[in-house]
């Protein structure tokens, strides 16, 4: 009997442990949903949501089933959410007349109860959300609510423990980085590596600076533009007189790196972290620059963080 219930035991752990693969170290793995799920609790509009999950490889959760219905309920409960809807994957935002989650399931497929009357405006965009005791109710997509991403399992992840990639593993560092084209202000650079599971690049050694360094010369040679010839990076300053710091709390010497260009920093307005990569003099080292000027910027990820074993 006793070695049954061993035998029983030891295959359930074998199916627990080879169900749930490997995923971002943010997600939990579920057997109901059959997946991997992450709560986020800050309010967002749909299109915010929708953008976040699909940055993390993942999509709005929606309640497919009855046990999805009540894994997304637990989640709630779990995290005090007890009046406040979640919103879910189902929206009309492609076409006002189909309501779908965000699998491309039509709503009249899913064994859903409203809340009370079903309060769809027909011309509006409405964007579904999901009350902790299950029941749905249609809100404005402009709304801020918390949302679940949800991936089901299967996913392929680079070495960097990305679903990007973008993200290139860098054997002088051990860490991983990718470089953005687009031009964004200091803080929407922050968001976007944010967004990504990433954050803004944090130069630790000499060794660091010259892989990020390089980095920032081939995407500023991408589209070249003379009068961004720095990218932004992940320091900044607080109160007066300056204190400078890397997004992680620390100073730049304590970080690793502290190598200013000559005469910077100089302005008292320039709050934000910037490393010179594109003007042969000052290249490789740091600057102050504006934080609303837009600039490319270098995401790092830490693939022993991001990939952790659940
Ligand atoms: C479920 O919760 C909603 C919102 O809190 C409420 O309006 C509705 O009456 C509840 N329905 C049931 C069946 O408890
Ligand atoms: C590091 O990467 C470079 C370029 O991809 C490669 O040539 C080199 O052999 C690698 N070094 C180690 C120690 O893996
Ligand atoms: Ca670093
Ligand atoms: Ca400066």
């Amino acid at each position: 009997m006793e070695g049954y219930l061993l035998t029983i035991g030891i295959l359930f752990m074998l199916y627990e442990g080879s169900y749930c693969e490997l995923y971002r170290h943010d997600y939990y793995c579920d057997q109901a949903p059959g997946g991997w799920l992450k709560f986020n609790p800050i309010p967002h509009t749909w299109e915010e949501a929708a953008l976040r999950c699909y940055n993390e490889g993942a999509i709005l959760a929606s309640p497919l089933d009855e046990e999805f219905s009540k894994t997304l309920s637990n989640i709630m409960i779990d995290h005090g959410l007890l009046t406040t809807p979640i919103f879910t994957g189902i929206s009309n935002v492609y076409a006002r007349s189909e309501y779908q989650t965000m699998e491309g399931v039509p709503i009249s497929n899913l064994c859903i109860s409203w809340s009370a009357e079903p309060n769809i405006k027909p011309s509006d965009q409405n964007c579904i959300a999901m009350n902790t005791n299950g029941t749905v109710t249609a809100l404005s997509c402009l709304d801020r609510h918390p949302f679940v991403c949800y991936r089901k399992s299967g996913v392929q992840l680079n070495e960097c423990g990305a679903v990007d990639n973008g993200f290139v593993l860098d054997n002088r560092t051990g860490s991983c980085y990718k470089a953005f084209n687009m031009l964004s202000s200091w803080p929407e650079s922050f968001a976007i590596c944010a967004r990504e599971g990433a954050h803004l690049a944090v130069i630790n050694s000499d060794t660091e600076a010259e892989v990020i360094w390089d980095l920032a010369k081939k995407v500023l040679a991408q589209t070249p533009v003379p009068s961004w010839s720095y990218v932004n990076i992940g320091f900044r300053s607080w109160s007066e007189p300056r204190t400078w710091m890397t997004i992680h709390g620390q100073s730049l010497k304590d970080a690793g790196y502290d190598k200013w260009s000559p005469n910077e920093p100089n302005h008292e307005h320039e709050r934000c972290g910037t490393l010179f990569a594109g003007s042969s003099v000052k290249d490789g080292v740091l600057n102050d620059g504006e934080c609303h000027v837009t600039r490319k910027f270098i995401c790092e990820l830490d693939p022993k963080i991001n990939a952790a074993v659940h």
